[in-house]
């Protein structure tokens, strides 16, 4: 389990994630979750383990809950060198399905015990007090060595139930045809390939389904053949069935994308049973426009705007999104930067990954605008912006749902703002708590509980704006601790927020791509920043060229850029001042000219340097 440091490290960990994948082997961060089946003999009987890895990492936690919806029960895994981190509590609380009814055996368990730089009895006492469990029921192992392995996998198949069939049987089997085997499948992942479409990975709660099986999605309602079937061991192995408790996959056929979806419930055509609950979709939390960097021909005929880079991008992302679920995206369109893709996703690791996958499995060169997140905004009148915007039904009237800066409603056609705030759970060495408390009141935190979490470290509960956790908050939280903090946070309420729209304006002209909502208490501090950053990035023109910021209905921070100074009067020669002062005049003008009618040419580095890091 790995948490965000400082932008150095972002990079290397989204590197890291990266080359496991093109590797095809799991070396580095785990973002998706990886089913693993294996057999194991036990006082001379044989068991069969279904295991599911998850990732760590805070913003794949939804991966973690979809695992969690096909298994028994957990192991959680605690880092001996590190303790329990923030996002183990994150962890912990869905593996114990809070508030549900049906909780599952949790096996504790201290890893890298070959370390010498293991605190084996500290972060046993840590497990103690968070698991109120006993000490004896912690396991200690070692991924390196190999020690307390067997041990592991005896205490699962001691501990965790056997599964279950969840449907209930038939009075008799002889009333069952062939055709009537009471298959429920769990669809909690899929990929796709070119050549087999979609594959779907499934727990097989009741009946069983064999290749050549004729099934149906119980939601998308679309029907199938099982082309294969198999389990994961840990490559994809064909095998003859998959059967109650099982976990494997289904070789779908199916290429047309949008029908298969996590959550989904695979049964049989001909005995169609009900379908399970499903999973909830994961609202993406910061939002991003993806354009093809080769911005459209200023004069492309209509509809046309950047040719074909805008359709590879597009077939890009749909395959992108065959893989994971949990990324979303549609289409749109702004004025400079032509056509485009707004895209939501998990978080800003997921972020990176996303954007990375694009510019280096489809080589394309891409323009990401600043990150961004939603806020539901109360009009005033009926007057929708433009575009970027959801309305939604049983929400607040006159509301809207903006997830595009640029189409922030001006402040005159709002009542209220309200923007989502986030459960922030910090774990710090006690030493550091003094300086964090100074950031979370920088960023408008609202402190809640602190607790001694045993040796020296301390658990601290906030409430913070999403808007200003964005604002840096990790790279801040991890300085001031020297690394030793950690965070994790869950999405909670909809609060009222006291924010605008921020808009840089070059030449007169607003450019979406750098709007942004900014709190109005720091609205001067953030134009002006803003401002200066965009000054210093933009190459000069031949024009004396004015930045400004714009909010609140007025310019409040404004740099004028001169124009490159081609002396036209150089190649004469002393002679007469008047027709140098003509010629300097006739220049003026026709600089003017140029202004007026040339629109300022923003090289597309600049669009990247202004979005990388805001600060
Ligand atoms: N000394 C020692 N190092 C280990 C052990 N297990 C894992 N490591 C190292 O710890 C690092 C992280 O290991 P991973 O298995 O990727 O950790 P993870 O919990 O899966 O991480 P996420 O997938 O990001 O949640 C790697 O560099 C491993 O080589 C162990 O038992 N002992
Ligand atoms: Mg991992």
């Amino acid at each position: 389990m790995l948490e965000i440091t400082n932008t150095i490290e972002k990079r290397k960990m989204r590197d890291q994630v990266l080359d496991s994948m093109e590797l095809e082997r799991e070396r580095g961060i785990t973002i998706k979750m990886q089913p693993v089946r294996m057999e194991y003999v036990f006082h001379g009987e044989k068991y069969i383990l279904n295991l599911i890895d998850t990732p760590g990492h805070i913003d794949f936690s939804y991966e973690v809950s979809r695992a969690l919806k096909a298994v028994e029960g957990s192991i959680l895994l605690i880092d001996g060198t590190q303790g329990i981190q923030a996002q183990t509590l994150t962890t912990l609380a869905m593996a114990r399905g809070e508030g549900k009814k049906d909780s599952k055996q949790i096996i504790p368990c201290i890893s890298k015990i070959d370390s010498p730089l293991s605190r084996i009895n500290e972060v046993k006492e840590e497990v103690v007090k968070l698991l109120e469990c006993n000490p004896d029921e912690i396991l200690l192992v070692s991924g390196r060595t190999g020690e307390g392995v067997e041990n592991l996998l005896q205490e699962v198949i001691k501990r965790i139930p056997e599964p279950k069939a969840t449907y209930p049987l038939r009075r008799s089997d002889s009333e069952a045809s062939p055709n009537d085997n009471n298959l429920r499948a769990l669809v909690f992942d899929f990929k796709y390939s070119n050549h087999r479409g979609v594959i779907v990975f499934v727990r097989v709660f009741d009946g069983k389904v064999a290749r050549g099986d004729s099934l149906i999605f119980a939601v998308s309602g679309e029907k199938f053949t099982a082309l294969e079937v198999g389990t994961f061991s840990p490559e994809e192995t064909p095998g003859d069935f998959l059967s109650s408790g099982e976990t494997g996959y289904i070789v779908t056929g199916i290429k047309k994308p949008g029908i298969a979806s996590v959550g989904d419930t695979v049964t049989m055509f001909k005995n169609p049973l009900p379908a399970f609950e499903g999973y909830m979709q994961p609202m993406p939390v910061v939002w991003a426009s993806v354009f093809p960097e080769k911005a459209p021909a200023r004069h492309a005929s209509q509809g046309d705007a950047g040719g074909d880079d805008f359709a590879e991008l597009k077939l890009a992302l749909g395959k992108l999104k065959l893989s994971d679920s949990a990324f979303s995206y549609e289409e749109e369109s702004s004025g400079s930067l032509g056509r485009g893709f707004r895209c939501g996703f998990l978080g800003m690791l997921h972020l990176e990954i996303i954007t990375e996958r694009l510019k280096r499995e489809f080589n394309l060169q891409l323009v990401v605008t600043t990150p961004s997140i939603t806020y539901e905004v109360v009009l005033k009148n009926g007057n929708l912006p433009a575009g970027g915007v959801k309305i939604y039904p049983h929400t607040i009237k006159n509301s809207v749902w903006v997830y595009s800066p640029y189409f922030f409603p001006d402040d005159g056609n709002i009542q209220t703002v309200f923007e989502p705030w986030v459960k922030l759970k910090i774990i710090t060495p006690v030493q550091y708590v003094g300086n964090i408390m100074q950031i979370l009141f920088d960023h408008e935190g609202e402190i809640g509980q602190t607790e001694n979490f045993g040796d020296n470290r301390e658990t601290i509960s906030v409430k913070m704006p999403l808007r200003e956790l964005m604002r840096n908050f990790f790279d801040e939280l991890k300085s001031t601790s020297s690394g030793y903090g950690s965070i994790s946070y869950e999405i909670g309420e909809m609060r009222e927020a006291n924010v605008t729209r921020l808009d840089l304006v070059i030449a007169g002209e607003i450019v979406p791509a750098f709007s942004r909502i900014v709190s109005k208490k720091r609205v001067e501090e953030e134009a002006e920043k803003a401002v200066l950053k965009l000054a210093s990035l933009l190459p000069r023109q031949m024009f004396t060229l004015k930045i400004q910021g714009k909010a609140l209905g007025r310019i409040i921070s404004s740099r004028t850029l001169s124009g490159m100074k081609k002396d036209v009067t150089q190649h004469m020669y002393g002679g007469d001042i008047t027709r140098k002062m003509k010629l300097r005049e006739k220049q003026k003008k026709g600089k003017k000219r140029m202004k007026e009618m040339g629109r300022v040419n923003i090289p597309q580095d600049v669009f990247l340097r202004m979005m990388r890091s805001q600060d």
